[in-house]
């Protein structure tokens, strides 16, 4: 079910009794826990036969009233609460007297359940298709006092309670099931189920001629089973029940399959001929779950992705890079890109995506996805990062494959709610200093007590460090949101599109001044160093220490 709120369809209970009464012929599929019902109606069935032998099978036991009624009350809700179809439960013969009855009814419409099914024997019962003609059949007035107690302690007007008449299965013939049709008949009853165990549909058809319309009626081919449906339809039939297939071939896959893997010790010859967990996370609704998550999770409990940038060689560390990109080069024992991926994974953030380019066979490191851009050589970042479009597909952080960090960074990044946010380094004249080209901005004010309380914003890149604006460094962090992903990718796309040459120069700086020219603001996170950007040998020797 959507998190939204979706249209409010006819109960299930008046679902059910219109099936029932309809002049079309109805069909209702067995299902015996969640799953099955599941399947039963993604399959396009309008309902479900909650069946007795099925959910006594399924749970190990009996046909026999072996489980408790409040244990099949609680698969029943299970069922009721995985699927929009209505089910009639089999109710066996009401799991007691007249009063097991009342409080069966209504603890099935608490439960979601749209119908009951109970037949005229006694508890605790037997499977109709043992030893039938040695059952013993309820008597008739002690019987319809059940169908009136349940009729009567029904809240909802259209749950449907349906008189199941053994008289064939015990072998009494027509006379007494036409005799006990219409005791129920008169007792309240919505429908007769007309059970047989025949081969040949001839009891029920003879039954069913001789009944007419004064109820609609139910029947199980589970035995007579060759017989064309047009025989039923023809014959005018309410509904009929397939009423134990799921789990007969659950059954039969299960055997097979565990045969196969107890014999093989191994999963080789089973992989192909069973549904993958990907099917299964999908019957079970996860997609569901991954939406609501997105709308009602705070947004520091969401999955955070990185996509780091380390497609460039770094030939300003000369020999360090002849064999190898500078994402790889060693420091401290580990190449860059394992500091930088221990980082992110401190903070949560495990879903890595690299874009290779220089040396890409030399990214040896494990647990991390990769994207090449091939043309490495000829194009700039912002043709990389357009090469790990599918990565920004919910809350991501962009960052370089040669810019070391302290975690906390990171975790400010995260627990930010801004579409987009840059860290800026505060400290920027120690860059200045140093002589290096850096991505100077201008803010929407300095660093101070005030613009921490304060919601700073980017207002441009520069690259003289000496203008009086200037108010920190781009550390080379971007982080979007889901909606800021979705902008990015989208404006990547149109980029690309517009002018492939000028696309392919783009920068980091060049894309966020487009974003900003879009109309979107991009927020300033201030810090004052613990960050350094490898790109000089010196710098490879000042990491050593960071
Ligand atoms: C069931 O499905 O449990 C039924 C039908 O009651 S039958 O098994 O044919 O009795
Ligand atoms: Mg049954």
């Amino acid at each position: 079910m959507s998190a939204q709120k979706t249209a409010v369809s006819a109960r299930k209970t008046t679902q059910l009794k219109h099936l029932i009464t309809r002049p079309e012929l109805s069909f209702l599929m067995e299902a015996h826990n969640g799953l099955s019902a599941k399947v039963a109606e993604e399959a396009g069935f309008e309902g479900i036969w909650g069946s007795g032998l099925s959910i006594s099978a399924a749970l190990g036991t009996r046909d026999n009233n072996e489980a408790s009624w409040t244990q099949v009350l609680e698969v029943v809700e299970f069922m009721a609460d995985a699927t929009r179809i209505p089910i009639l439960l089999d109710g066996d013969t009401g799991y007691g007297n007249f009063n097991s009855m009342r409080r069966l009814v209504r603890k099935l419409e608490q439960r979601g359940c749209a119908g009951v099914c109970i037949e005229d024997k006694i508890f605790p019962k037997t499977n109709s298709f043992i030893r039938g003609n040695a059952q013993p059949l309820a008597d008739i007035a002690e019987f319809a006092g059940k169908i009136r107690a349940g009729k009567e302690a029904q809240v909802d007007c259209d749950f449907v309670i349906v008189a199941r008449v053994e008289a064939f299965i015990a072998g009494w013939g027509l006379e007494e099931a036409l005799k006990r049709a219409e005791a129920y008949r008169l007792a309240g009853a919505d429908a007769i189920l007309m059970h047989s165990a025949l081969r040949s549909p001839t009891e029920i058809l003879a039954f069913k001629k001789e009944w007419g319309d004064r109820l609609p009626v139910v029947i199980v081919p589970t035995k007579y089973y060759s017989t064309p449906t047009d025989v039923f339809r023809d014959a005018g039939f309410a509904t009929v029940i397939w009423a134990n297939h799921l789990m007969r071939s659950s059954l039969t896959a299960m055997q097979k399959t565990a045969k196969q893997i107890h014999g093989d010790l191994s999963l080789l010859n089973v992989e192909s001929e069973v549904v993958s967990v990907a099917e299964v996370f999908r019957i079970q609704g996860e997609a569901e779950l991954e939406q609501a998550e997105k709308l009602y999770l705070p947004k520091h409990g969401m999955t955070t992705r990185a996509v780091v940038l380390a497609a460039s060689r770094g030939v300003e560390l000369g020999e360090l890079t002849k064999d190898k990109p500078k994402a790889m080069v060693n420091i401290k024992d580990q190449p860059i890109l394992a500091h930088i991926a221990n980082s992110y994974r401190e903070c949560g953030v495990k879903d890595i995506t690299v874009v290779r380019g220089y040396k890409k066979e030399a990214f040896t490191l494990t647990g991390l996805a990769y994207v090449d851009n091939d043309a490495f050589e000829n194009t700039q970042e912002v043709a990389s990062l357009a090469k790990a479009k599918a990565a920004l597909s919910g809350q991501t952080i962009v960052s370089y494959g040669d810019v070391l960090f302290k975690k906390y960074i990171v975790q400010e990044l995260i627990e930010s709610s801004e579409d987009f946010v840059v860290c800026v380094d505060a400290n920027w004249r120690e860059s200045r200093n140093r002589g290096r080209t850096a991505d100077f901005v201008v803010c929407s004010e300095p660093n101070s007590k005030r613009a921490f309380l304060s919601t700073v914003q980017l207002v441009d890149f520069v690259t003289d460090g000496d203008r009086g604006d200037v108010t920190g460094e781009w550390m080379g962090f971007l982080k979007v949101s889901l909606k800021g992903a979705e902008v990015l990718s989208a404006l990547l796309t149109r980029l690309e599109a517009e002018d492939a040459v000028r696309f392919n120069a783009m920068k980091m700086p060049d894309l966020l001044r487009h974003v900003m020219k879009e109309g979107h603001s991009v927020r300033v996170l201030y810090t004052t160093g613990h960050w350094l950007d490898v790109d000089s040998v010196d710098d490879v020797i000042i990491g050593a220490n960071f």
